[in-house]
């Protein structure tokens, strides 16, 4: 045995093991009696044997960290002799065709850390089931095709949980003997475990009412802490605007007569979709213009409109196993991101999403955790909520679109709803659903769910002035992930256009059509190299590719900076407009690498200088793309381009290029400054977010360079500002200097804001992000404050997580002290709640793209977390196949 074995073999589920439930369980009768620290639950459970399964099989339901007290079937209580019990459930042998079985067991809500199951937060009772949490609160057939219709009564003391909530719509009500009180819910559509929920507590909520198109009333209500009421406002009207928007793009309706949102502060996700109960982090619900920035409002709308409408995708038609994981998510924001499109710039939170995509998801498939996004093998399904299965499912659904048309794709979509509601099915029923309602073939499609891998798309393109004609070549190839060396060519729209070198689109025609389409084309790449001619072109024209990011694929074709500086300006799209000043920027960052590495000058390339000039004095621009344009792609991003990552080199490039800017372009960073002062009240209308989102990016340049004048505006900004998001700009900026008000100002943040949990965290967040040397002492530090809480999530996220994932040069140190820290923290958490752990383990996995002398130190920390005895599931996954 090698050092990184593990001392008991993990089990592997995988998905050419599927096999229909023997048992299935009709309704689900369940009672709570609520306590902390001894809740009882009682189930009876309506079974009924698959005609499939051979009479001699017995029951196994699943069960875990439960204290029996008894087993009835059809009445009569089992002896224990009638039935076994391990780590993995309840099994009994000898049941009949038909039966009724009662459970009663105990669980422990004060002592669950690991937030799944039912749990204790801020003194309320309540539960997280999905994946597979429903097993920590009674036995049970804990997976997703098995579904039931749910009775619950919530039974607790009237003054500690006057407010007592399950999912449906509320039954019966009555009072008990010694303070104590009950209350029961009906959900009358059949449902998956995962999707089960209970609250319990002192809350206090908002009601409003919404009218569906078909004129049924539903009443919503949010629950929060008392205190919370105040922020509350902006959530409900996120989830009026998510019920139209369903009923409007997708003729979707609500389906009960009531919609509940409970914030919590300790949960482990963002929210969670349980049917007619949704529950959500206090992060992604409360909001307030003195306490949330403008990031934050945008991140409600799309968490708010995600968990609604996963109402249809997601509870209406589920998943059959958690392989179709992407099934109900990558849809789901698909959703969620055309949703907030709609509802704001659509060329700006594309940029956003394509981020996202390309920080997370790109890099999650070059390293050893990288899988498809139907998923073939796992250990712990909490590992698999990943950014493939979530962000490159949600692309592959908008390819679909790109390949269908929104018509065609709204006819699949609106078939898809209604062949499987109800029902619980695959991604391969999706794609069979799209295809059959839009006629279109989509068999090499589907290696968008099997295969893994970033494709890479080498273009060449030919002018040829005789013929005028245009051509692309275009070939593609996908490099290796684990398990999967070789890759068949996908089906890729591959959105193009051309432009004249004044900025003018091109009419496009084929060879061979007869009439030219204006504007941009979805040329269907399918065999590993493709040609495409374009006639009627009598200029050389300036290629414009990937449209929108029409595929999640990586580009590659030589161009100039000349070039890029010009799509920079005149793109028509703003996804590649903004595209193409990336590329330029990452282009000029590695050649000041290159000059570092030679000891020669270090100079600011005018191109991108003067790109940059132009692009700010833009007057007619959007100010909100003005400000995702004129930033610069994050060191992250810079890293990947390269074979090892050095971390520091990044880091001082991109410092160089950060300041030159800001000397270069003073004036008019300074004047744009001062012309987009607050006017009016504050208001978050797409206008303002865009006008303080670009004034903001111009106070954090001004104050990289030396200029003294930077500080006084800064200072002002920070103590005048009304708003969180003028506020956190400006401590931000102050923090990340190496200035004396540094100090103070972050001082007077924590005495003004200590009362809120969430803003503490953004002052976490701020210190721990900030990259001066003593950043790793600092963070160490403050895991010894007060308001730091190794039980709660968001703070370990806030500072923890900010600093291994948002602070790369301190992070990665030289002398591994980054990577110790690290590794002392996953050994902390691991006991506590190995989600949380297991995603801090994930910044180590990918230490062999590091220089080798940091990738041995990031090794060495994974084996040490490897050789902890008793590592939870979620952790030993991660670290185990990080260092195959
Ligand atoms: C995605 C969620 C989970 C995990 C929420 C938990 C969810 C599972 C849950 C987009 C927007 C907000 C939250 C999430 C997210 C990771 C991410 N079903 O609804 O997908
Ligand atoms: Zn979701």
């Amino acid at each position: 045995m090698s050092a990184v074995e593990p001392l008991r073999m993990a089990q592997t589920v995988c998905l050419k093991d599927y096999r229909p439930p023997e048992f299935r369980i009709e309704t689900a009768e369940l009672y709570f009696d609520l306590h902390e620290t001894g809740t009882t639950v009682r189930s009876r459970l309506f079974i009924e044997r698959d005609a499939r399964t051979p009479p001699s099989h017995p029951l196994v339901l699943n069960g875990e960290g439960l204290e029996l007290v008894s087993v009835a079937l059809d009445g009569r209580t089992l002896t224990p002799g009638e039935y076994r019990v391990d780590e993995e459930g309840l099994t009994v042998p000898g049941v009949p065709a038909r039966f009724a079985l009662e459970i009663e067991n105990r669980v422990h809500p004060a002592d669950n850390t690991a937030l799944e199951g039912l749990y204790v937060s801020g003194g309320n009772f309540c539960t997280q089931c999905e994946a597979e949490g429903f097993r920590r609160i009674t036995y049970f057939l804990d997976r997703p095709d098995v579904m039931a219709r749910y009775t619950t009564t919530l039974v607790a003391d009237r003054a500690r949980c006057p407010v007592l909530l399950s999912n449906g719509n509320p039954a019966a009500h009555g009072e008990l003997a010694d303070g104590r009180h009950w209350v029961r819910w009906e959900d009358p559509f059949p449902k998956p475990s995962y999707l089960f929920a209970l609250v319990g507590g002192d809350l206090a909520w908002i009601e409003d009412e919404f009218t569906t198109r078909s004129g049924r009333k539903v009443r919503l209500r949010l629950y929060v802490q008392r205190h919370n009421l105040d922020k509350c406002a902006h959530a409900m009207e996120c989830l009026k605007r998510a019920m139209r928007w369903d009923e409007e793009a997708y003729g979707r309706e609500y389906d009960l007569d009531l919609f509940m949102i409970v914030a919590v502060d300790d949960f482990n996700m963002g929210a969670m979709e349980n049917k007619g109960l949704n529950i959500f982090n206090s992060a992604c619900v409360l909001a307030s213009p003195e306490t949330a920035t403008d990031d934050d409002f945008q991140a409600i709308l799309g968490v708010v409109g995600h968990e609604y409408f996963h109402n249809w995708s997601g509870n209406r038609v589920t998943c059959r196993d958690w392989f179709q994981l992407s099934l109900k998510e990558g849809f789901t924001v698909f959703r969620d991101q055309e949703f907030s499109a709609e509802m704001a710039s659509r060329g700006v939170e594309r940029i956003r999403d394509v981020n996202a995509l390309r920080n997370a998801q790109f890099r999650e498939d070059a390293g050893p955790m990288a899988h498809p996004v139907r998923p073939e093998s796992y250990q712990e399904i909490s590992n698999f909520y990943t950014a493939t299965v979530y962000l490159k499912g949600a692309e592959v659904v908008r390819m679909l679109r790109n390949l269908l048309g929104a018509e065609g794709f709204r006819r699949g979509a609106d078939l898809y709803f209604e062949r499987h509601d109800g029902r619980a099915v695959t991604t391969d029923d999706f794609v069979c659903a799209m295809e059959d309602a839009a006629g279109a073939d989509l068999a090499q499609f589907r290696l968008w769910y099997s295969q893994a891998g970033s494709p890479e798309l080498h273009v060449e393109r030919r002018y040829d002035p005789g013929a005028g004609t245009c051509t692309l070549t275009v070939r593609q190839d996908c490099p290796p992930t684990p398990g999967q060396p070789e890759k068949a060519p996908f089906h890729i729209p591959l959105a193009v256009g051309l432009l004249t070198r004044d900025g003018r689109e091109l009419p496009l025609c084929l060879a061979g059509e007869a009439h030219p389409v204006a504007g941009t084309r979805v040329l269907e790449l399918r065999r590993e190299v493709e040609t495409f001619v374009f006639t009627g072109i009598t200029e050389e024209p300036v290629v414009s590719l990937l449209r929108g990011f029409s595929a999640p694929v990586k580009v590659h074709m030589e161009r100039d900076d000349e070039e890029l500086a010009f799509l920079m300006a005149h793109d028509t799209d703003p996804f590649s407009r903004w595209d193409a000043g990336q590329e330029l920027a990452v282009k000029v960052l590695l050649r000041l690498m290159e000059a570092q590495r030679s000891g020669a000058d270090l100079v600011a390339d005018p191109v991108l200088v003067e790109a940059f000039r132009r692009s700010l004095l833009d007057a007619e621009a959007d100010r909100a793309f003005l400000a995702r344009l004129l930033t610069l792609p994050s060191e992250d991003y810079v890293a990947e381009s390269l074979d090892r990552i050095d971390p520091a080199a990044v880091h001082e490039a991109h410092r160089f290029l950060r300041r030159a800017l800001a000397k270069a372009l003073h004036e008019p960073l300074l004047e744009t400054y001062r012309s987009l002062g607050e006017s009016g009240p504050y208001r978050i209308d797409p206008e303002s977010v865009g006008r303080r989102s670009l004034r903001n990016l111009c106070l954090g340049y001004l104050m990289q360079g030396d200029d003294p004048q930077a500080v006084p505006l800064c200072l002002d900004q920070f103590h005048s500002g009304t708003n969180m998001t003028d506020v956190l700009a400006a401590l931000s900026a102050l923090a990340r200097s190496e200035r004396p008000e540094r100090e103070p100002a972050l001082e007077e943040f924590y005495e003004r804001w200590k009362d809120d949990p969430l803003v503490v965290d953004k002052w976490f967040a701020i210190q721990a992000s900030a990259p001066l040397p003593d950043a790793l002492e600092r963070v160490r530090t403050l895991t010894r404050h007060p308001a730091f809480n190794p039980r709660n999530p968001n703070k370990v996220r806030a500072l923890l997580g900010a600093f291994c994932q948002g602070n790369p040069a301190r992070f990665h140190a030289r002398d591994g002290a980054g990577y110790a820290f690290l590794g002392d923290w996953i050994l902390e958490l691991d006991p506590i709640n190995p989600q949380v752990a297991a995603r801090l383990v994930r910044v180590l996995s990918r230490w062999r793209r590091y220089e080798p002398r940091l990738g041995e130190l990031m090794r060495a920390q994974l084996e040490r977390v490897l050789a902890a005895p008793d590592l939870s599931r979620d952790t030993y996954e991660i670290a185990s196949k990080s260092l195959v």
